[in-house]
């Protein structure tokens, strides 16, 4: 079996054909769905990217059992062996109504374990990747565990839903913060924790929405919890939050 570095290193390499293809696949025209309803969108781009990763990552790892949000990866119910987490185009309404602000995620656990993350924000062509074995990069440069910032002395990403509705005290929340951030990717709010511009984001998310993130901020030293401040179920929909040590305590004290 392929160690998991040599994984790694051809997953890099297919997160950039990804690239490509989806730039490519910008520039032409490409249909638009309703899933649930009008802010809830998927695209033939979503598919057929979903379609090369699933591909691809079987190719690359035949261990693999792939969880992807279009579906065309494996039923997933349990954590046993190689299990991958793909999300197409994360941001699908920004990649719609933007053409910018998205990202094309990733992630591998082994029995339940977190391996590699990948996040690539594909128009500022960054790729955040790691594990445990190796640190986290942003491209070739290794990223620095962020400060341990409060959330009085911080910006904070919350998802327009919580803050709207005002759950889990999320307008509290922002008012103890600097201010409230909202940038529509779950993959680039991960980014911006990781890179210490937000101290935290929270968001109802579903596994392929935080599996890499997860990866990649446990590497870093952040807290990755529900609101509620219990493990993430890796099967199912969380409130997830992610943070800096004390800004997690301070947010889970302030949700409950
Ligand atoms: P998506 O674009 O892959 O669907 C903001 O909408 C963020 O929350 C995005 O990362 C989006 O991922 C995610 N998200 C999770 N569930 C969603 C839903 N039901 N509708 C829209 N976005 C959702
Ligand atoms: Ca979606
Ligand atoms: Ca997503
Ligand atoms: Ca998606």
């Amino acid at each position: 079996m392929k160690d998991i570095q040599q994984i790694d290193v051809e997953v890099q390499k297919l997160m950039q054909t990804i690239r490509q293809e989806t730039l490519n696949k910008m520039d032409q025209p490409f249909m638009v769905d309703q899933k649930t309803g009008r802010k809830d969108l998927v695209t033939t781009v979503d598919k057929s990217n979903e379609q090369m990763l699933v591909k691809a990552i079987r190719s690359i790892d035949p261990a693999a059992r792939i969880l992807g949000e279009e579906g065309f990866g494996d039923v997933i119910q349990d954590m046993h062996g190689h299990v991958w987490f793909i999300d197409p185009i994360d941001g699908t309404m920004n990649f719609v109504m933007q053409k910018n602000r998205f990202a094309v995620m990733a992630a591998l656990y082994i029995d339940g374990a977190p391996v590699l993350g990948y996040i690539l924000d594909v128009m500022n062509n960054q790729l955040y990747h790691g594990g445990p074995d190796f640190g986290v990069f942003i491209n070739q440069q290794k990223m620095a565990a962020p400060q341990n910032k409060s959330l009085g002395d911080s910006l904070i990403g919350i998802s327009g839903p919580l803050l709207i509705h005002n759950q889990h005290q999320m307008q509290e929340i922002a008012q103890t913060s600097r201010g409230p951030r909202m940038y529509g990717s779950a993959g680039l709010e991960f980014a911006s924790v990781l890179r210490g511009e937000l101290c935290g984001y929270v968001s109802y998310l579903k596994p392929w929405d935080f599996a890499a993130g997860n990866v990649l901020a446990n590497v870093l030293g952040l807290a990755v919890k529900t609101i509620d401040g219990a493990p993430l179920d890796m099967l199912s929909s969380n409130v997830v939050l992610v943070a800096t040590e004390r800004a997690s305590g301070e947010v889970i004290r302030l949700a409950n």
